[in-house]
Formats: structure tokens, sequence, C-alpha cells
């Protein structure tokens, strides 16, 4: 058995986290000889129902899971740890404008960047969830000079997922006789889903299909399945969501399989012409806990279109931000060659403060 990872979840009292840490602590992130570490992370007033949280994932007896702590401050929260997954944002409210949206998290991914780049381990692996995930991710980077941009990330395989659930059940294929979909841009409904380069039992799928049905249908209802979604269940996507979430670290931490990719928000370097220094999703392949852009995949003038449309509006969501950047980190995130100063994952230390009422398991299993 491994040594145990610490993994820190901001908002882990909301939905996403209630269908995301039992499935972690399961083990279907890190596989199933991988003991973790969960260091939940909420707002002052959701401590009670965090702790209930925290209760049943007691009662389920995950043999992998080796301690929870509860806290209700990022800087504690991030202490040492390999992974950190930023569910917790500020949703919109009535009457809020677009603007106030971005400021309103700016104020808090800007705290969160500079606890992970003073606490976390410094080759932590961090996601971004919670909305507007690309820029939020960018703030949070940009507040931590002592990580590499290339550490932060946001989540666009939720859409990456929903172009594949969709492709299959148009194609009647299984989802993993499907390789090579992508998703570029903004995790919003100017995202671009792309079918030009999937496969489907090793062969080109895109010839035969209806270009009507690309275009007009499927295009559309995976930038809207968000909504889609909401009207039908009253409530944003959960278990989806967070599922993705497991694929996402999974892949990235253990390797996308061999001839096939997936989809992250990262740090542009200016492939394919997407300007440096936003958050923008591309195609990646991992290994060794390391991503890389997939490159020279052929792209039509319709394609190249849709990245720019998605990219003028991460551009425009920089600039809403901008005078809340710090300038020092500027540089970094324009000059970015992209790899992960190390794939490596240290393992958790020992630290002597696991009696902190923070605690709320502490299993001492032999591991
Ligand atoms: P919930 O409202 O159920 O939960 C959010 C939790 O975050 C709450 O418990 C709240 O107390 C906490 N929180 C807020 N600010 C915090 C802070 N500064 N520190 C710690 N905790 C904080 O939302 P949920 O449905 O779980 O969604 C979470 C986020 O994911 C939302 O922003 C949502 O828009 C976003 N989504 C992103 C997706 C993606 O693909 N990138 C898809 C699903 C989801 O819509």
């Amino acid at each position: 058995m491994k040594r145990p990872v610490r993994i820190a979840i901001t908002g882990a009292a909301g939905s996403i986290s209630n269908s995301l840490l039992f499935r972690i602590a399961a083990g279907d992130m890190f596989g199933p000889d991988q003991p973790v570490i969960l260091q939940l992370i909420e707002r002052p007033e959701a401590m009670p129902a965090l702790h209930g949280m925290a209760m049943e994932l007691e009662d389920c007896a995950f043999p992998l899971l080796h301690t929870v702590r509860l806290h209700d401050n990022a800087e504690a929260g991030f202490k040492n740890v390999h992974y950190a997954i930023l569910l917790g944002a500020r949703p919109r409210g009535p009457g809020m404008e677009r603007k106030d949206l971005l400021s309103a998290n700016a104020e808090i991914f800007s705290r969160q960047g500079r606890a992970l780049n003073d606490h976390a381990n410094h080759d932590v692996k961090v996601v971004v969830v919670g909305n507007p995930a690309n820029t939020n991710a960018l703030i949070a980077s940009r507040n931590a000079p002592d990580l590499s941009p290339s550490q932060f990330t946001a989540m666009s395989r939720l859409d990456h997922n929903r172009t594949k659930g969709m492709l299959a059940n148009h194609t009647g294929c299984n989802p993993t006789d499907i390789r090579r979909v992508a998703v570029w841009g903004n995790h919003s409904a100017t995202q671009y889903p792309d079918l030009r380069h999937a496969e489907t039992f090793g062969m080109p799928v895109f010839p035969s299909l209806d270009l009507n049905w690309v275009e007009n249908d499927f295009i559309p209802r995976v930038q809207k399945r968000g909504a889609e979604v909401i009207a039908a269940r009253g409530q944003s996507s959960a278990a989806s969501a967070a599922n993705a979430v497991i694929d996402h670290m999974r892949d990235w931490a253990l390797g996308t399989p061999p001839g096939d990719f997936t989809s992250m928000c990262i740090v542009s370097d200016g492939s394919y012409g997407v300007a440096k220094g936003i958050v923008f999703s591309f195609p990646v392949c991992c290994r060794y806990g390391r991503y890389q852009i997939v490159q020279n995949l052929a792209m039509d003038e319709a394609s190249l279109k849709r990245l720019k449309t998605t990219e003028a509006e991460l551009l425009e969501e920089k600039a809403a931000v901008d005078h809340l950047l710090p300038k020092e980190t500027e540089e970094a995130h324009n000059n970015l060659s992209i790899r992960l100063r190390s794939g490596a994952v240290r393992y958790a230390e020992e630290d002597n403060d696991d009696d902190s009422p923070a605690t709320v398991l502490r299993t001492d299993r032999v591991m």
C-alpha cells in the first residue's frame, strides 16, 4: 500500500462535493492502492453541514480514507496538499452583472492562489471548477508567484465527456470506442466541442456525420447542456461534474490512454494561435503527471473562427479583472513553456498537529 496523498477540496459541503468525496474515498480518482487524506474547506456558516458529510464518510468505513480534516479557511486547508479541487465560488445573485460576478470571485480566487503558493506542496496540481472557472483559475495562478502556471487548470472535462456521450448516443457506439474528441476555449456557451479529429473504432468518424447535425444540433446542445440540465432537474449538474473532476485528476496524475487525448483548460502558450496568458481548453495528452498540448491537428476555417469567438470572450473576462492581477506574474504567464517542474508526487509529510480540532477522522491505519 502506498503512503497517503493529501487532497484539498473547497466548497466541500456543496452539491458537486456530495457526489465527489465518496468516490475519491472509494479509490476512483487515484486507484485502489492509494490512500487519501481529505482536507475539506468551507465557509464558516457551512461548517455544520460539512461536519455532517464527514460523519457520513466515516460511516462508509472506506479502507483508503486515512484522515478527514475540516477547515473554515484556505490557508490551513491547503497545508501540504498535493491536489487542490476548487469547487467553491460565488454564484450569480439577482441583479448581479457579469463584471460583479467576476470581481466577487476574483477576491476568493486571489486569496486561494496566495494560500496555495504559501502552504501547498510545491508540486500541487490544481483544478478550478467554480465558475467562471477559466478566469478564476487564471486569477489563482497569477497570485501564486512561486508555483508554475502549468500547475493551475480549470475543468472542461464535463464538456469533453458530454461531447463523447452525445456522439456515442448518436452513432450507437460505446463511449470507450470513441477517441480524440476535443473541447476548445471557455467553459461557457462559446466553447467549441470539436468532432473533426474524432475516431470510432480507430477510424475517422467526421466524414460520416451530417454536417447539419454537427453544426445546428450537436454543437449548440453541448454548449448549452448545463442549462438543459438545470431546466430539467431544477439544479445544476452535480454527479456528472463530480465524475468529470475524477476523470480530470486521474488522467493528469496517471496519464491519458495511449492514442487518445482529453481536454483541459490550461494557461495558453500560444498554440493554435490562441492568445497567451489566458486559461483556454486545449486537447492534451498526459504522461507521468504532466500534460502537453496535442499539436498539429488540422484546423479548418470554421474551427478557427470558433476558436476566435471563445478566445475573445476569455480576453474580455481577463480585461474585466486585469486590475486585480498582480503584474509580477504577467511575464511568467505570457511566456510559458508547458511542463510541470516535476511530475513526482511527494507523499504526505508527517506533521505534528493531527490532534487539532479540525481533524474529525483519524484512523492511524497501518498502510
Ligand atoms: P453549491 O452551491 O452546491 O456548493 C458550493 C459550495 O461552495 C457551498 O457549500 C458554499 O458554501 C461553498 N463556498 C463558496 N465560497 C467559498 C469559499 N470562498 N471557500 C470555500 N467554500 C466556499 O455549488 P455546486 O453545485 O457544488 O457547484 C460548485 C461550482 O461549480 C459552481 O460555481 C458551479 O457553477 C460550478 N460548476 C462548474 C462546472 C464545470 O464544468 N466547470 C460544471 C458544474 C458546475 O455548474
